[in-house]
């Protein structure tokens, strides 16, 4: 068998062996991925621009910040669990990703998909004057300073604006949000080499996008993002943790039962 019998052109680049792979599946699974991503965002693209110059008033980033922690929390976590309902509507049109048990799709959701809503956040997110667009208009830290964690919120805001100097393209960050949902390094997995299996696909189809953007640096600086994420949700469950001593009620009958379910 000569070379372009076995698939390999030596003159097309995508085809090299010292490349990338870009078999029909790979390309298939990327596009895939790129689909469930366009079909599962809260908001598409042209809308969040077109609302950009929507930019909450003194007066009213007063009546945030006005209000009682507990009822900011449990609003803020209304909308969290929102964002959280399509990440988790995306997880399931993941190619692989429903043949996984039942307890493996939940401990990957428990363990990413905040990460996810983050890296989403991106999109939501206006560096010009640092606002993401929160309950209808863009709002910037201050907003959010009857939460009481503004070491959270400045984190997240700051992960927000590195992030987006990395300028994703819409299908750069479907597949790299796939990538961080399948991680056969979460806790409380068990079948493992499954998820594995499935990660090495995903991987690879992140690679033939990036390839083909003639973007392949991205791979390095998308993976040095992946310890701040963690370390954001460890803060959040750090937070909710301290939020229900304080308020064990509300969280009990007032909090979302995906979120209770997720992060509780
Ligand atoms: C994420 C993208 C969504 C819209 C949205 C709604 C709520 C926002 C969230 C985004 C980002 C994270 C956020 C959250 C409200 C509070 C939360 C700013 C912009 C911070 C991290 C505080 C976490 C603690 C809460 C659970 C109270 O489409």
């Amino acid at each position: 068998m000569t070379g372009s019998e076995m698939g390999f052109h030596p003159f097309d680049p995508e085809s090299s062996f010292f490349s990338y792979p870009t078999s029909l599946q790979t390309e298939e699974l990327a596009a895939s991925i790129i689909r469930s991503h366009k079909e599962t965002t809260q908001y598409r693209l042209e809308e969040l621009q077109a609302l950009r110059w929507k930019v909450f008033s003194r007066e009213e980033v007063h009546i945030y910040q006005s209000k009682p922690v507990d009822e900011m929390w449990q609003y803020c976590a209304v909308r969290l669990s929102d964002a959280v309902q399509y990440v988790v509507e995306f997880a399931k049109r993941i190619p692989g990703f429903r043949q996984l048990c039942q307890n493996d799709q939940i401990a990957l959701l428990k363990s990413g998909s905040m990460e996810v809503v983050l890296v989403r956040m991106t999109r939501m997110f206006n560096t010009a004057n640092n606002t993401v667009f929160f309950d209808g208009k863009y709002a910037g830290t201050e907003l959010f300073k009857s939460l009481a964690c503004s070491d959270l919120i400045a984190a997240v805001f700051e992960f927000a604006n590195n992030l987006c100097a990395l300028r994703l393209n819409e299908q750069q960050m479907a597949v790299f949000t796939a990538m961080i949902l399948i991680n056969p390094d979460r806790p409380c997995l068990e079948d493992r080499e499954r998820v594995q299996r499935v990660r090495t696909e995903v991987e690879l189809a992140l690679r033939h996008i990036l390839h083909r953007d003639n973007q392949e640096s991205l791979l390095q600086k998308l993976y040095q993002r992946v310890p701040v994420l963690r370390s954001m949700c460890a803060l959040h469950i750090e937070k909710l943790q301290w939020f229900r001593q304080l308020y064990p009620l509300t969280v009990h009958s007032l909090f979302p039962p995906l979120y209770k379910e997720l992060f509780g």
